[in-house]
């Protein structure tokens, strides 16, 4: 498979003002009609062929207005249909057979628990019918669904409905018209045996808009959170950006087997079941917030997406940045702001960084790519939302809110790039963003080594930041970025953040300095006492910080930051330093010695008063193993677990009555509701359980089992439920797991769960279990969901996927092989883990390149080969 590049880009020869599509839905053998009124681009020749995307489709007929072609009229080839003579103006019609049944790759027209659903983006609807299938061709579109009336009695489509009907043999019809023009990847169709949930919202122009929620029966009990998310969601987006929503209805489906999270097909919104489906009994706190956030991402993205949409796929973070740091910012007013982000950065520090790091790095906005599935990332959406979050503060929120109406003004029904957004932000802001352009181009994470002196006769203190961006694959040279550090200096005597004076300005007590140059030295003046510098402040810049702090200064910083999230931060680079200290002592063989001053700011944070609980759960939670790992120049898995683990037990048994004491006054009889309240309790209340359980003292343990058989929502009797699973007594383990699968062997998302607390359990035989899982009826490898419950969460278990004798690894390549020829998106996805090989010892190096030269053996999908290449080039 050969690479595109966003150099070579071109502009549409023919475009598509509208198409009209008609569905005869079969499982093995669905017909699909199509009628597209197609013009030439004035700046072509009239010599150009028409060229359509066509994969997997048996074609029937061809005609252009309405005269039937020949096989001399046309070239096929397995992607590509082309038609050398077109008139300038004409329709082309086109009938083509698929078998939806038969589709495991979930892209284009598939079935799923026996309903049919699609999924277009990014190059999916080249799976249904002949068309231009690039976001810069937008159309209208009129869609029929015809299905039989007893096992399809909901047909929908993106739009408005404006026709249904009878048809002989038990069949009937919907039709649907989407009076927006749309690029073909936000496309959709759902047919089935679904069931509704209906309520209104009316918008703030008092039009009112009918959302639907659609799910099979069994789930119709599970809806409520999602729909409240919804109707949340588009207040804030008029509230906040005064977008409002376009259409008199808003569905979304839940579907059991799907890729991703969701997809923001317009009107249609359809979700993976996991993303949209709550119930205190079934999701835990995670799961409700995390569809809140999945149901406002998609929801925003009918402006930031749809409306406006990416020229090319290279733009895709114009869309995916843009949209999640909407969702971030609706997340953070809905609930605990300050959590939202340590939540975030803790997340994008720990897998975004790892990406950067490793073989497949690549910008924002990449230059080339074979599959473009392969760029659904870290780097796209969540840097990318890091790099839209600089920008907003760089220009400020008022000229970032201007910037935005103009650039929905401007480019409304139009596919745009990058730099259209970005320029609309110079345009309302008067600043010069160029430099800030290389935050898109180079990839790589910038590393920040900063010091500071402070001079107590002139009463300054000099802060000298230099960056640097390692090299990454095919960018060796980077140039320097415009990076805006947001900090404060915190006075040791006063214990206060100290005015800023930076050369004769005043800045007041909260700043950000820009770092433009590869090194500058900032000179701040009138400095009363010595400080002590908070650098960085909320994550200001995606980059890694290095100061080089003493274990007092972080515990001082941990107490006196005025900045939240650098009170989180200075806590965890305190245990990061204990940890580093463990990692050595455990390799080299030696006593490991708890650091004291860890268990002083622990007690301190225990017993000191409490301003936001979510906050303090989120600063007694040690650095994961992932993020440890991150650290390390060579990852020792054993080491970091065992530090880890050296750490837990020493907080538990040195602060045994502080966390008991936690545990206690924060347990509650209350009804479950999501609320920042009620979730910042059951978190911190859950962490000092985990402490107390690490000790695996009586007490803890009747705790455990309490919670766990109290059975009052699914967050306690989760945690519980982990807790005992990855203790070290099997008398605790089994009763609890056979108890919880047999009560939900009917629900297929709890068995999730529980496939993924037993995979993630520290002991030795986990490997064994996964293989005697893959055979229990609950799992099917052609479901996504169930090969990220299993497999997935296995790769993410430190110690037993990294087994020495390789076993973890080889058992990774074969479901990647099997995965291969069923759902290439997925199988690409899941060899993430093996491309890390260069961080561990020569041993596992081997033994993991040795899995990817054996999967490069097989016949590839482009998607594998695309990461089986990069990793072992
Ligand atoms: N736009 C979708 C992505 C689906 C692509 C799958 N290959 C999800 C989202 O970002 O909202
Ligand atoms: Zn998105």
């Amino acid at each position: 498979p050969q690479p595109v590049y966003l150099s070579d880009y071109q502009p549409p020869a023919y475009r598509v003002t509208h198409t009209e599509l008609t569905f005869d839905l079969d499982p093995a053998a669905t017909r699909v009609k199509a009628r597209l009124l197609m013009e030439r681009n004035d700046e072509v020749s009239d010599q150009t062929p028409l060229v359509l995307n066509g994969e997997h489709l048996a074609l029937i007929s061809l005609a252009i207005d309405g005269t039937p072609l020949t096989d001399a009229d046309y070239q096929l080839n397995e992607k590509n249909l082309c038609i050398p003579k077109v008139p300038a103006s004409f329709s082309l019609e086109s009938e083509v057979e698929i078998a939806p049944s038969t589709n495991t790759a979930l892209e284009g027209l598939y079935q799923s628990s026996g309903m049919y659903c699609t999924q277009c983006e990014a190059e999916g609807f080249r799976r249904i019918t002949f068309y231009p299938d690039r976001p810069d061709v937008m159309a209208t579109f009129t869609v029929t669904v015809i299905g039989d009336q007893e096992s399809e009695p909901v047909l929908l489509a993106n739009g408005n409905p404006v026709d249904s009907g009878k048809l002989e043999n038990g069949r009937h019809f919907a039709t649907w018209e989407d009076p927006h023009p749309k690029p073909c990847y936000l496309f959709a169709l759902v047919a089935g045996n679904l069931h509704k949930v209906e309520d209104r919202f009316s918008t703030m122009s008092g039009r009112n808009v009918t959302l639907q929620i659609w799910v099979e029966k069994d789930n119709l009990d599970k809806t409520e959170h999602a729909m409240a998310s919804l109707k949340r969601s588009m207040a804030w987006d008029e509230q906040t950006y005064g977008r409002e929503y376009d259409l008199d209805l808003f569905m979304i489906v839940a579907v059991s087997d799907f890729n991703m999270g969701a997809m923001e097909n317009k009107g249609l919104n359809i979700f993976n079941s996991a993303a949209v489906l709550t119930h205190p009994h079934t999701a835990t706190d995670a799961t409700f917030q995390n569809v809140e956030g999945i149901v406002a991402h998609e929801y925003f993205h009918n402006w930031s997406g749809n409306r406006v949409t990416c020229r090319d796929w290279f733009q895709l973070s114009l869309k995916e940045g843009f949209t999640v740091f909407r969702d971030q910012c609706f997340s953070a007013d809905t609930n605990s702001a300050p959590v939202k982000r340590i939540q975030d950065v803790s997340f994008f520090r720990t897998a975004q960084f790892a990406e950067d790091a490793g073989p497949t790095a690549h910008p924002v906005r990449p230059d080339h790519f074979i599959e473009i599935t392969n760029f659904y990332t870290l780097t796209i959406y969540e840097k990318g939302a890091e790099v839209v979050r600089m920008l907003c503060n760089l220009v400020g929120w008022d000229n970032f809110r201007r910037g935005a109406d103009q650039y929905f003004e401007r480019f409304d029904g139009q596919a745009v790039t990058i730099e259209d957004f970005v320029g609309c932000m110079a345009d309302t802001s008067g600043e010069d963003l160029s430099q800030f352009m290389r935050w898109y181009a180079q990839a790589g994470t910038p590393e920040i080594d900063a010091h500071g002196e402070y001079d107590y006769v002139k009463s300054e203190y000099h802060l000298t930041l230099r960056q640097r961006t390692p090299a990454t694959p095919g960018q060796t040279t980077k140039q320097p970025l415009h990076i805006p550090v947001r900090m404060g200096l915190v006075g040791t005597k006063s214990g206060q953040d100290l005015a800023l004076t930076l050369e004769g300005e005043t800045l007041g007590k909260d700043a950000v300095i820009n770092l433009r140059d590869n090194e500058q030295t900032f000179v701040f003046t009138e400095v009363a006492e010595a400080p002590v510098p908070s650098l960085l402040r909320d994550f200001s810049a995606p980059v890694k910080l290095h100061f080089p702090y003493s274990r007092e200064e972080l515990a001082f910083l941990l107490t006196h930051d005025s900045d939240g999230f650098n009170r989180w931060d200075a806590g965890q680079r305190l245990a990061m330093l204990a940890l580093d200290d463990l990692i050595a002592a455990h390799r080299n063989g030696v006593e490991k010695v708890m650091d004291a001053r860890v268990i002083e700011a622990f007690r301190i944070l225990l017993t000191g008063p409490v301003s936001d609980k979510a906050v303090l759960a989120e600063m007694l939670t040690l650095p994961s193993e992932a993020y440890i790992a991150e650290q390390q120049p060579i990852v020792d898995v054993d080491a970091i677990h065992a530090a880890r683990e050296f750490v837990r037990q020493s907080l538990a048994l040195a602060l045994r009555d502080e966390f008991a004491a936690t545990f206690e006054a924060n347990r509650s009889d209350e009804p479950y509701a999501p609320t920042p309240e009620q979730i910042a309790q059951r978190s911190l209340k859950n962490i000092a359980l985990s402490y107390l359980m690490s000790i695996e003292e009586e007490q803890a343990i009747a705790f455990c089992q309490a919670q766990f058989a109290a059975d009052h929502n699914m967050t306690d009797v989760r945690h519980a439920l982990t807790l005992l699973v990855h203790s070290d007594r099997d008398d605790l383990s089994s009763p609890a797991l056979k108890a919880f699968g047999e009560k939900w062997a009917h629900d297929p998302l709890v068995m999730d769960q529980w496939f993924t607390i037993q995979v993630t359990r520290p002991q030795s035989d986990v490997l064994e279990r996964v293989q005697f899982l893959m055979q229990h009826p609950a799992f099917s490898i052609k479901n996504p969901n169930k090969v990220r419950a299993l497999i997935g969460a296995f790769a993410q278990n430190r110690v037993n996927f990294h087994r020495l004798d390789g076993q973890g690894y080889a058992l990774l390549a074969d479901v990647v092989i099997e995965l291969n020829r069923l759902n290439p998106e997925i199988a690409a996805r899941l060899i993430t883990p093996l491309t890390r090989w260069q961080r561990f010892d020569e041993t596992r190096q081997s033994l993991m390149r040795t899995q990817l030269e054996r999967i490069k053996q097989e016949p590839l999908s482009s998607n594998v080969y695309e990461v089986v290449e990069k990793a072992l080039a």
